[in-house]
């Protein structure tokens, strides 16, 4: 059998080369009307890029304020907006759309062997939508913002008097954007496999994608119209959620989490999928547990859906009914140890290739893995009733959330760099990024957690002069963090303008997206492909010897 992935597909005549999908087409409008999956992928990486950088000057705006104890830099009414905007920012306009949106769309075609999507104008729409609540969210921030958390919890969320119906506006508008996504990626993964790709050969970063779409199809019309009845009753008070009208606020908070407990997965799936693919690139072997890792995911989507109320623990909520979240929430930390397990066993005695994108898979594996112990403490309930709303509970989802899905967007921009791009990076500058970036985020959080066990609430622009040096000690890992990714941000730019031609497999790794040219032609493949081996057959290829 041919090392190679792809073979022509009988019959195909090999006629005049195709010129790659970035040099193909001109002009402004073959941008923004493209069809292009690919193109479309980098739609959203600039997008995402700028929503990322805006969520982070909220956050390094809010840190700075928290060096001193008392009134720094702002008053409580505009930290208060600050740490919705910066919520509301990360979560919906970051988190949610940036790994699916961006590799999703470059990769889930090329990888399944298929030319595009499936329906390529509804991809354009998608983008379209999630720019449309960027849009909205940004001009409700410029028009004042709102302070009610981007939980948006009534009644307070009905009754403020600041702006939080753009808002609210901005995330449903966003949730349509994710649907879509969702139901195309389904279909797409469906119906348009080339021959051989059956489905224990997924690469499991499609799994990943695949999970992730049948949550955001399920989840978000529950969010959906949760903010949609908050949003109306804001307007017209209605009475559904604020008790003054005989509404119940609890409800909201079911409803809200309903979605957004499963959105930590519409969140990490993604990041969990791209973590396969490094670590089967660097390993040098074929990866442990394959089946287990794909399957996995259908295990936290399924159990991801019953764990709402752990959020609820504090609300109200009946001892029988906080027993069984409880537990349900702690079934998740079982099929998400069966990947890192996997992973694990598949760095084990392993030659691995240290490289940026693997040192990130690193700092990933701590930060998800203490962040999801930390989540399975909190899901205790006694625990958790002395940690609820305290900077505990801020240290555990930032160690997943900025652990698992920010440090695999960076992983996942590096080690597909060359080959969206058809660029190489300096090596040297990444490596010190990435080690900046993991240090400060471990130090950002870390003290968090001590502070929240010593009772810190969160939300709280003040606090007693005895939490300082833990809070002075958190910002300035928050800068460090920052300069780390500034530097990261300035080497891909100068690869972009000035790097060395990227040959096609740079990495000698063995998945199929390596065959082909870097960077790919506009349809991905001079005809459909056929795929006669499996993901993460190790071929043996050395670096960068392998350019065609
Ligand atoms: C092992 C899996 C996990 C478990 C068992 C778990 C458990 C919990 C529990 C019990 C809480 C409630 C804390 C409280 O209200 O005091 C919580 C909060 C939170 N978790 Fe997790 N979690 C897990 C994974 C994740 C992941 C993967 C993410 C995000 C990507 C995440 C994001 C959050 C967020 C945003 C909150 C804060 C909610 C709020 O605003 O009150 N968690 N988690
Ligand atoms: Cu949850």
């Amino acid at each position: 059998m041919s090392l190679a992935v792809v073979e022509q597909a009988p019959g195909h005549h090999e006629g005049a080369e195709e010129p790659d999908y970035i040099r193909g087409k001109s002009g402004v409008m073959s941008w923004v009307l493209t069809l292009d999956h690919k193109r479309i992928a980098l739609l959203y990486l600039a997008t995402v890029t700028l929503t990322f950088f805006l969520g982070g000057v909220f956050a390094l705006a809010l840190r700075t304020e928290l060096l001193v104890p008392e009134n720094g830099i702002m008053d409580a009414m505009t930290y208060n907006r600050m740490f919705t905007l910066h919520g509301v920012t990360m979560v919906f306009f970051f988190m949610i759309p940036a790994i699916p949106g961006v590799f999703g769309n470059f990769f889930l075609p090329i990888m399944i062997g298929a030319h595009d999507v499936a329906f390529p104008r509804l991809n354009l729409a998608s983008y379209y939508l999630f720019l449309a609540a960027v849009c909205l969210g940004v001009w409700g921030m410029i028009h004042g913002g709102t302070d009610t958390g981007w939980t948006f919890y009534t009644p307070y969320s009905t009754t403020t008097t600041t702006t939080v119906l753009p808002i609210l506006a901005a995330a449903f508008v966003n949730g349509f954007s994710s649907i879509l996504t969702g139901v195309n990626f389904i279909v797409t993964i469906h119906t348009l496999r080339a021959d051989g790709v059956h489905w224990m050969r997924l690469p499991l970063f499609i799994w990943a994608l695949y999970g992730t779409s049948v949550i955001q199809v399920l989840a978000t019309p529950v969010v959906g119209i949760t903010l949609a009845l908050c949003a109306v009753e804001h307007f017209l008070g209605t009475g559904i959620f604020d008790p003054a009208r005989g509404g119940d606020p609890i409800l909201f908070q079911h409803l809200f989490w309903f979605y957004s407990h499963p959105a930590v997965y519409i969140m990490v799936l993604p990041a969990f999928g791209v973590a396969s693919e490094v670590v089967g690139a660097f390993t040098r072997k074929p990866l442990v547990g394959y089946r287990m890792i794909a399957l996995s995911t259908f295990g936290i989507a399924f159990v991801g859906f019953l764990a709402w109320g752990h959020h609820l623990f504090t609300s109200g909520q009946s001892a029988v009914d906080a027993g069984v979240f409880g537990f349900l929430s702690m079934l998740i930390g079982i099929f998400t140890s069966i990947k890192v397990f996997n992973w694990v066993a598949s760095m084990y005695k392993a030659s691995i290739v240290m490289t940026t994108p693997f040192m990130y898979a690193l700092g990933f594996f701590f930060l998800t893995v203490f962040g999801g112990m930390t989540g399975v403490a909190l899901a205790t309930i006694s625990l958790d009733v002395h940690w609820q709303d305290t900077y505990f509970v801020v240290a555990h989802f930032h160690f997943i959330m900025a652990g698992a899905v920010v440090l695999m967007f960076l992983a996942a921009l590096h080690y597909w760099f060359p080959k969206m791009f058809g660029k190489l990076y300096a090596e040297g500058p990444a490596m010190v990024g990435a080690v900046l970036v993991i240090l400060g985020f471990i130090g950002t959080f870390t003290p968090q957690f001590f502070l929240g066990n010593e009772g810190m609430p969160r939300r709280y622009y003040s606090y007693p002069a005895h939490f300082q040096w833990l809070h002075v000690a958190s910002t300035i890992f928050a800068y460090i963090l920052f300069l780390g990714l500034l530097l990261t941000l300035v080497n891909l730019i100068v690869a972009l303008v000035s790097g060395e031609k990227a040959p096609n497999n740079p990495w000698g790794a063995p998945q199929y997206e390596w065959d082909i040219p870097s960077p790919p032609t506009e349809h991905n493949f001079p005809a459909t492909p056929v795929i006669n081996r499996d993901p993460y057959e190790y071929r043996g290829e050395g670096i960068i010897e392998n350019a065609h």
